[in-house]
């Protein structure tokens, strides 16, 4: 009988942490996938957040450097210029990278850093108890906009994507979801091409992934994977932003 489902190479055999119905472990997973497909664990450094994800060296069988709150494309940037034929990649949320991580994540996309971002969004700080991201949508209830998000007083969510498109240095850049089979699948893809981007020498390729946090939407796991497409994703249109060679810039 053959074999048509096993555990990646590249994910160790260790219970995650994660909650039940949490983005992150299916997220670990396609990117243990991708790593095996193209046989680039001996070169994969990950730098890791600080987040839910905070312990992803646990879980992926790749070499790893944590970086300090938000400094992970900083760090990446480091280690790819030292280490050129290594595939550095950041997992980041989106209070690291869009929040105190933001100048980092957009000074390595307007370097064209060839790095490989993986940015997790589920709109809320997850490991520090729920509250506003910069992500978080008008009107989200969350410890810190217990009466919704104003945008008066904190302003609109930002749309990692459509900002760095601007950026003539950002050469892949794409938008996903996991609530779904067909969406897993599709950030799978994804994941692959910013890999491949950057095995390329194409230059900064990121791809964020819509992710539920059941636990701070005080959802159930069935309900906060309903709540992507119903909600999120009217903010957080899913889709390719840049593709290599759209950016070119002439003199
Ligand atoms: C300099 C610094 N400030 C604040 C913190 C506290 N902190 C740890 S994780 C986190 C938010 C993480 O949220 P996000 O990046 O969205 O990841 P998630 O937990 O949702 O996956 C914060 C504020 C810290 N570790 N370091
Ligand atoms: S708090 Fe949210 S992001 Fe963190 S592990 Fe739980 S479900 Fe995942």
């Amino acid at each position: 009988m053959s074999k048509v489902f096993s555990r990646p190479e590249s994910l160790l055999d260790t219970p995650l942490h994660y909650c039940p119905g949490c983005g992150h472990s299916i997220i670990h997973r396609l990117i243990a996938e991708v790593i095996d497909e193209l046989q680039i664990r001996e070169r994969a450094i990950l730098v890791p957040p600080a987040g839910c994800a905070v312990l992803a060296y646990n879980y992926l069988d790749v070499d790893a450097i944590e970086a300090a709150h938000g400094r992970a494309s900083a760090v990446a940037t480091g280690l790819k210029r030292l280490r050129p034929d290594c595939v550095v990649f950041t997992y980041q949320g989106d209070g690291d990278l869009a929040a105190i991580g933001i100048a980092e994540s957009i000074h390595a996309a307007n370097r064209s850093e060839k790095i490989t971002v993986i940015y997790v969004n589920n709109a809320v700080y997850g490991m520090t108890g729920g509250q506003m991201a910069p992500t978080t949508m008008i009107g989200q209830k969350t410890t810190t906009t217990p009466f919704g998000r104003d945008v008066d007083q904190a302003g609109y969510p930002i749309l990692i994507c459509e900002m760095l498109s601007q950026l003539p240095g950002a050469t892949y850049l794409e938008r996903t979801s996991v609530h779904d089979a067909k969406h897993i699948l599709r950030t799978r893809k994804a994941i692959k091409r910013a890999f491949e981007v950057q095995l390329a020498g194409q230059g900064f390729s990121l791809v964020e992934v819509l992710s539920p946090c059941p636990t701070n939407w005080h959802l159930t796991p069935a309900e906060a994977h309903r709540h992507v497409p119903e909600q999120m994703v009217k903010t957080f249109r899913l889709g390719v932003f840049r593709e290599p060679g759209d950016g070119r810039v002439s003199c």
